[in-house]
């Protein structure tokens, strides 16, 4: 097919970037993390998110190659912000139910590179929606602990969507969960959505987890996660997307 053809010379002609969202600490209100979210500078079509390729790219059989392709660009940039923004500064990295079929060889591969940059694995963040945790050829529990065992934080992403479980929180052994923009829309309007944010936050605090609030697009959704004592935040409240040099600019500027 002629998408899988495109995206294999993506592949080889490095027309794949990532764009990264800073993550506030509802504390500090600074910059503390930021996600990687991949985009495809089409030579014909200009650019195009993931929503756009994805699904052919998992068609294709690409999905893991991306996600490796993902991983050590992200990493590289980790590394870079580990410097330039503080030892602690994290990077989330999405990944497909794809990368964790088959052998582990593929992640083994992750620790060498992180331990060649010279970068603290606790610094890269997994995300992984439930729809990958709850894939049946991947056998994701032992993958899960496997990323952990090497050091990596393992995130929740999308929590409150589709066949999102309690029992997930507690069965996977997670570092991060991320609250469902879907949640966050309505906190203002909806006193339901404001009581499931207050007590899945803390849930997961007593859990041991931290946890981001997604799509946050206005000051008051903000100041109502930040009373309930959500940790982190991202949305279009704060800032879009960017190219990593941006968000250094930004991060230096304060949000
Ligand atoms: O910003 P945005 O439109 O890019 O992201 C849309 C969706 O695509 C998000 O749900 C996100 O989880 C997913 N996504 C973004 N980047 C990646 C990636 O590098 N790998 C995978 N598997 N999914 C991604
Ligand atoms: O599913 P995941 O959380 O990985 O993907 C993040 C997606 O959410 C990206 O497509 C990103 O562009 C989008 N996004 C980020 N902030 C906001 C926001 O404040 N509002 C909305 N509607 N989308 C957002
Ligand atoms: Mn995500």
């Amino acid at each position: 097919r002629q998408v899988t053809l495109d995206l294999r010379s993506a592949l080889a002609d490095s027309q794949f970037e990532l764009h990264y969202q800073p993550i506030v600490d509802l504390k500090t209100g600074k910059i503390a993390r930021a996600e990687a979210l991949l985009r495809w500078r089409h030579p014909q079509r200009g650019m195009l998110a993931p929503a756009e390729f994805l699904a052919c790219a998992e068609a294709g059989g690409l999905m893991v190659e991306i996600g490796d392709w993902v991983f050590r660009q992200a990493a590289r940039q980790a590394r870079a912000w580990q410097d330039e923004l503080g030892p602690g500064f994290k990077v989330g990295i999405n990944q497909s139910a794809a990368q964790f079929r088959g052998d582990t060889a593929l992640y083994v591969g992750w620790l060498t590179y992180t331990a060649e940059l010279g970068l603290a694995p606790r610094n890269l963040v997994i995300e992984l929606g439930e729809g990958v945790l709850l894939d049946p050829g991947s056998q994701v529990a032992g993958r899960v602990r496997e990323l952990r065992e090497m050091g990596l934080q393992v995130a929740l992403d999308n929590f409150g969507t589709g066949y999102s479980s309690l029992a997930h929180l507690k069965h996977f052994g997670i570092d991060l969960l991320k609250l469902d923009r879907s949640f966050i829309g309505r906190l203002e309007s909806d006193s339901g959505d404001l009581a499931m944010c207050e007590a899945l936050i803390v849930m997961a605090h007593k859990l041991g987890l931290r946890v981001v609030a997604e799509g946050v697009e206005t000051a008051a959704q903000s100041g109502l996660l930040a009373m309930a004592g959500c940790d982190f935040a991202q949305g279009h409240v704060y800032a879009r997307p960017m190219p990593a040099a941006e968000l250094s600019a930004l991060s230096r500027r304060g949000v």
